[in-house]
């Protein structure tokens, strides 16, 4: 670990809460297209989530790789998919990366987005894989693998933290602790609320950042684990402990859980958060802070007309791309 602290730069925290508010408009405008049925994909929203999810983002490398969550559209906007991107995925649009099959399930190769595999905690297997083809070919790039604390509770997570280690795989774990796996409060299942001390098993590096909806805490942290693991010092997990404001998606009643305490948790935004530092240290102004809302509606209203006119997949091409043995 890095012993002095990494500070952001003003560059890069603009450039951070920017990406968070696209990411919480864009996934406001998701729903609002889901209950037009202007697309069949509905929303399990990252509201809350949005400091954590964002944070790598600033460090990314157009050649790295990101492993995102069906919670992630932080992550995909942080490594460079459009919103245009997203919502012709989510439109199942023949001109989308994917053709109009990924759904939910974004992928890009051009932008090193590797497949969301639907069978939860699957990834960790397959980050792993991604992270030795590129230790093997030479190449300075990382694999970033982003899941939530339930994903952690599947078999797959322990093997491919032993083996991340054994090979030296430059992958950070990144954990986003939202407090919730599915419709029950994390809590109620375990008696270890802490995910990444688990990496101390297997001498991987960890650290918690305890504020996650802080977006300069968890930049720092981010930018640590990703220096350590691009330098070819192997793996580094992190953990952001957060606070899933969003139902697990859209319709889910919350009747596990209290108003009061989501009532409560609102007044931790990560967004308005950041924007009152920005402030506070005068690195952006008011205007700025409008602007950038503005800057974001225009690209969102932008992506809504690209949909509009995207066409569907011609129902004939439906047996591409299936492998049968
Ligand atoms: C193997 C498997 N089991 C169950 C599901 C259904 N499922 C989808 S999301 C989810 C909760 C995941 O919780 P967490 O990893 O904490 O992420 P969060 O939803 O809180 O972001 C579950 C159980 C699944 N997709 N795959
Ligand atoms: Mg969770």
């Amino acid at each position: 670990m890095a012993s002095k602290k990494y500070e952001l730069t003003q560059k890069e925290a603009l450039d951070l809460y920017f990406k968070m508010l696209l990411t919480r408009k864009t996934e406001n405008a998701h729903e609002e297209l889901f209950q037009k049925q202007m697309v069949p994909v509905y929303t399990h929203l990252g509201t809350g989530q949005e400091a954590a999810g964002c944070g790598a983002s600033a460090f990314l490398e157009p050649e790295d790789y990101v492993i995102g969550t069906h919670r992630g559209v932080a992550e995909y906007i942080g490594k460079g998919l459009s919103v245009e991107n997203i919502f012709l995925e989510y439109g199942g649009r023949a001109t989308s990366g994917s053709g109009g099959r990924a759904g939910l399930h974004l992928h890009s190769r051009p932008q090193g987005v590797l497949p969301l595999a639907g069978s939860l905690g699957s990834d960790f297997s397959l980050a792993v894989g991604a992270g030795l083809s590129l230790r093997n070919q030479g190449r300075k790039n990382v694999v970033v693998d982003y899941f939530g604390e339930g994903a952690a509770e599947a078999p797959d997570f322990h093997g491919a933290m032993n083996m991340a280690v054994l090979y030296r795989v430059p992958v950070v774990f990144c954990c986003a602790t939202n407090q919730f796996v599915e419709y029950h409060p994390y809590r109620d299942s375990t008696c270890a609320a802490d995910i990444a001390v688990r990496a101390e098993a297997y001498c991987m590096p960890w650290k918690i950042v305890r504020d996650g909806n802080d977006m300069f805490a968890v930049g720092q942290a981010m930018k640590e684990a990703l220096d350590h693991a691009r330098s070819g010092k192997g793996p580094y997990f992190i953990e952001c402990k957060t606070y899933r404001l969003a139902p697990h998606h859209t319709g889910d009643p919350c009747v596990y859980r209290d108003a009061a305490e989501v009532k409560k948790a609102w007044k931790n935004d990560p967004i308005p958060r950041a924007e009152k530092e920005l402030l506070k240290r005068k690195w952006a102004t008011e205007t700025d802070i409008e602007d950038m809302g503005d800057r974001c509606e225009r690209i969102i209203a932008e992506a809504v007309e690209a949909l509009k006119s995207a066409p569907l997949p011609d129902p004939a091409s439906i047996m591409d791309h299936i492998h049968a043995g």
